[in-house]
C-alpha cells in the first residue's frame, strides 16, 4: 500500500470538528448499503448530511475521443460538472463501489472540481478514495494505482493536451478497473444517464485541504491523501535498467532536457530523471505545474513544444531531448537536430523491445490506430507477430492488452504505452528510449535511421484544420464517403487509388463494432490518405488529414518530409476539396 500516514490531522480534526459540532444527520437517498467501514481508522465514522439536490439533464454530455472536454465555462455552470459525475456513479453498481481515485493534470477549475468529486463519491457510498496530494494525478499515474490498488475507478481532471486557463478547456474522464478508459459500451451509458438525471448526492462538508500527505473519514468513507509519484516510479524502475540509465548520466558525456510545459509530469520528471536516475539538476525544464501551463499549449509536438524544438535544433542541442503534455500521456522524442515521429518510435520500440529488461520476452503482438502510419506493421511482419488496426482512441487497446493479444502499442497523436498499464504513457516512452540508447551506445538519429535502412522510410505527417465550421467539415466527410466507390481505381498522375473505404473495426475480443472512424485511401506504391474528424476539440469542428508515403530506397531516406509528401497534399485537396470546405489555404497545425 502507498504510505499513509493514519494521523490525526489538519484533513481529520477539521471535518470531525466540524460535524461533532453540528450534529448532522446522515441519511441515506441513493439506498446504498451502510455497512461498517471495512478500515481500521484512527477515527470514528461521523454522522453527516448528504444532500439530494434536484437537477435537470444538460444535452451536450456525450464523451468524446477521450472522455467529456469542454470549455471550463461551460464546466463551470451550476450542476454540470455534478451531473456528469453522477451520470458516471450511476453506472457502477452500489455494490462495486469499493476505491475510487481522483485526480488531475492541475490545470484551471481542478481544485474546485476535485472538491465537489470527492464530496459526491463519499455522499454515493464508496468506501475508500485515493486523491493525488494537491489534486495531482498523471494519467498514467491513474491507471498504475488503479491496477495496483485493485480500485473500481478512477476520475481524471484533464483535457489534456487542450490550453488550459478561465479562458481554456478542461474535461473529465473515467478509467475503469482494468486501469484503462472507459470503454464505448460504458460511455454510451453514462451518456444516457446524463440525459435522464434529475438528482445528484454531495456530501454538505467544508472543502478538504489537499496540501500534504494525509488521512480522514468523510461519513463512512476512507480519504487518503497519497503521494502521487511514487507508485508509478516503483513501476518505471522495475521495467527499464536504471543502473545502466545512471551510467549515461555518470559518464557527463550525454546530456538531456525534459521539457514538462508546466503541466502535470513536473514533479515525476525532477525524481525520475533528476533524483532517481541522478542527471543533472537543470534536466526538467518547465516542471512546476501551472494552472494555465505558463501560457502555453502543453500539447508536445515541434510546434507547441517551441522552447525544446530551437534547444533541440541549435548549436547547444544536448544529445536528447523529450516533453510530454497536460496529463502526462503523450511524449515527443528527439535527438540532437532529428524529430522521431510517433509513428516511427513505435515501430523502434517494436524492433528492440527485447533489449530491455522488462520485456525479455519480446512481443505477443502490436497495435496502432488505423491513422497511424504502417511502419510498425513492418517490424510486425518481420518478427512473425499480429498487428492490429484500431480506431482513433486508446479505449480501443483495453481488450487486445487485457487478452495479452499485443505488448505494445502507440498512435500517430504523439501516445505510446505498452501492457505495464492500461493508458498511453509519456515518461515511460522517454524511459524506454534512454534505456535503448544506454544499450544501443549509438544516437537517436542513427538508431533511426539504421532502422529505416532495414525497413524502409515512411514518410508520414498530419495537418489539422481546426476550428472549422462544425457543417461544412460534416458536409466534406459526407461528400467525401458517397464518393467512395468511384474514386477506387481512380489514377492522379504517379499515384492510382487502389482501396477506400469508411474504416469500421470489430473488437476481435467482445465482437464490438465501431463504424464511421475515417476515411482511407490506399494507393498501388503503399502511400495513403486519411481523413477524420477529431473527437476532443471544444470549439468547432477539426479536420484531420493523415498523410503517408512509403520509400524502401535508402537513397530517398533523407529527403524533405513535407515536399515528399506534397503530391499526396494535392491529391487530399481535389478529392476532398479541403480549401472549398474548409475556407483555409493551408493547414493550422502541421505534425
Ligand atoms: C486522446 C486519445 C487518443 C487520441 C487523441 C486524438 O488523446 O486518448 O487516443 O489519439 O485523443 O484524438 P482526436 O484525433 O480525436 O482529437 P489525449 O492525449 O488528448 O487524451
Amino acid at each position: 500500500m502507498p504510505s499513509f500516514r493514519f494521523l490525526s490531522s489538519a484533513c481529520n480534526s477539521k471535518i470531525y470538528a466540524q460535524y461533532s459540532a453540528k450534529k448532522m444527520d446522515l441519511f441515506n437517498p441513493v439506498g446504498m448499503r451502510l455497512e461498517s467501514h471495512p478500515l481500521d481508522m484512527n477515527s470514528r465514522p461521523e454522522r453527516m448530511k448528504v444532500n439530494k439536490i434536484a437537477t435537470k439533464p444538460f444535452p451536450d454530455q456525450k464523451p468524446g475521443t477521450s472522455g467529456l472536454r469542454k470549455k471550463v465555462r461551460v464546466f463551470q455552470q451550476p450542476h454540470y460538472l455534478e451531473n456528469f459525475v453522477q451520470s458516471i456513479f450511476n453506472c457502477l453498481p452500489e455494490s462495486e463501489r469499493g476505491m475510487l481515485i481522483v485526480g488531475g493534470d492541475g490545470r484551471y477549475h481542478n481544485r474546485q472540481a476535485i472538491q465537489v468529486i470527492l464530496k459526491m463519491a463519499a455522499a454515493n457510498g464508496f468506501r475508500h478514495i485515493l486523491v493525488g496530494r494537491q489534486g495531482l494525478l498523471s494519467t498514467p499515474a491513474m491507471s498504475v494505482l488503479i491496477r495496483k490498488y485493485k480500485a473500481c475507478g478512477g476520475i481524471i481532471l484533464s483535457a489534456s493536451h487542450n490550453p488550459g486557463g478561465p479562458e481554456g478547456d478542461f474535461g473529465i474522464k473515467f478509467n475503469t478497473t482494468n486501469g484503462g478508459p472507459a470503454p464505448e459500451k460504458l460511455t454510451e451509458a453514462i451518456y444516457q444517464q446524463s440525459l435522464a438525471i434529475e438528482a445528484y448526492h454531495i456530501l454538505e462538508i467544508e472543502d478538504i485541504s489537499l496540501d500534504e500527505i494525509d488521512s480522514c473519514t468523510l461519513g463512512r468513507t476512507r480519504l487518503d491523501i497519497i503521494d502521487p509519484v511514487e507508485d508509478y516510479a516503483e513501476l518505471m524502475s522495475r521495467l527499464f535498467d536504471f543502473g545502466r540509465i545512471k551510467t549515461l548520466f555518470d559518464s557527463g558525456l550525454f546530456r538531456m532536457v525534459f521539457d514538462a510545459m508546466h503541466a502535470v509530469t513536473g514533479p515525476y520528471a525532477k525524481e525520475i530523471f533528476e533524483h532517481r536516475l541522478k542527471a543533472p539538476p537543470d534536466t526538467v525544464i518547465n516542471a512546476v505545474p501551472l494552472e494555465d501551463f505558463g501560457g502555453g499549449h502543453p500539447d508536445p509536438n515541434l510546434q507547441n513544444a517551441q522552447e525544446l524544438t530551437s534547444l533541440m535544433f541549435s548549436g547547444e542541442a544536448p544529445d536528447f531531448g523529450a516533453a510530454s503534455d497536460g496529463d502526462g500521456d503523450r511524449n515527443m522524442v528527439l535527438g540532437r537536430h532529428f524529430f522521431v515521429t510517433p509513428s516511427d518510435s513505435l515501430a523502434v520500440m517494436a524492433a528492440n523491445i527485447h533489449h530491455l529488461p522488462g520485456y525479455h520476452s519480446g512481443l505477443a503482438g502490436v497495435a496502432r490506430s488505423m491513422p497511424t502510419s504502417r511502419a510498425v506493421d513492418r517490424v510486425a511482419e518481420s518478427l512473425g507477430v499480429e498487428c492490429y488496426e484500431t480506431p482513433t482512441g486508446w479505449k480501443f487497446f483495453g481488450n487486445l492488452l487485457d487478452s495479452h493479444k499485443i505488448t505494445l502499442c502507440g498512435e500517430e497523436s504523439f501516445g505510446a504505452g505498452s501492457d505495464h498499464i492500461r493508458e498511453k504513457d509519456g515518461i515511460w516512452a522517454v524511459l524506454f528510449w534512454l534505456n535503448l540508447i544506454a544499450v544501443r551506445q549509438r544516437p537517436v538519429s542513427e538508431i533511426v535511421q539504421q532502422h529505416w535502412r532495414r525497413f524502409g522510410r515512411h514518410y508520414y505527417s498530419r495537418h489539422d484544420y481546426e476550428e472549422i465550421e462544425s457543417t461544412m467539415a460534416e458536409a466534406l466527410m459526407h461528400r467525401l464517403a458517397e464518393q467512395l466507390h468511384t474514386l477506387k481505381g481512380r489514377q492522379f498522375g504517379e499515384f492510382r487509388i487502389s482501396e477506400c473505404d469508411d474504416f469500421s473495426y470489430t473488437d476481435p475480443v467482445d465482437h464490438s463494432i465501431s463504424s464511421h472512424q475515417g476515411l482511407r485511401f490506399l494507393f498501388d506504391d503503399g502511400s495513403r490518405l486519411v481523413f477524420r474528424l477529431s473527437g476532443t476539440g471544444t470549439r468547432g469542428a477539426t479536420l484531420r488529414l493523415y498523410l503517408e508515403r512509403y520509400l524502401a530506397d535508402p537513397a530517398r531516406h533523407n529527403l524533405d518530409l513535407q515536399q515528399t509528401l506534397a503530391p499526396l497534399a494535392a491529391i487530399a485537396d481535389d478529392i476532398a476539396q479541403i480549401k472549398k470546405y474548409t475556407g483555409r489555404d493551408k493547414p493550422s497545425v502541421i505534425t
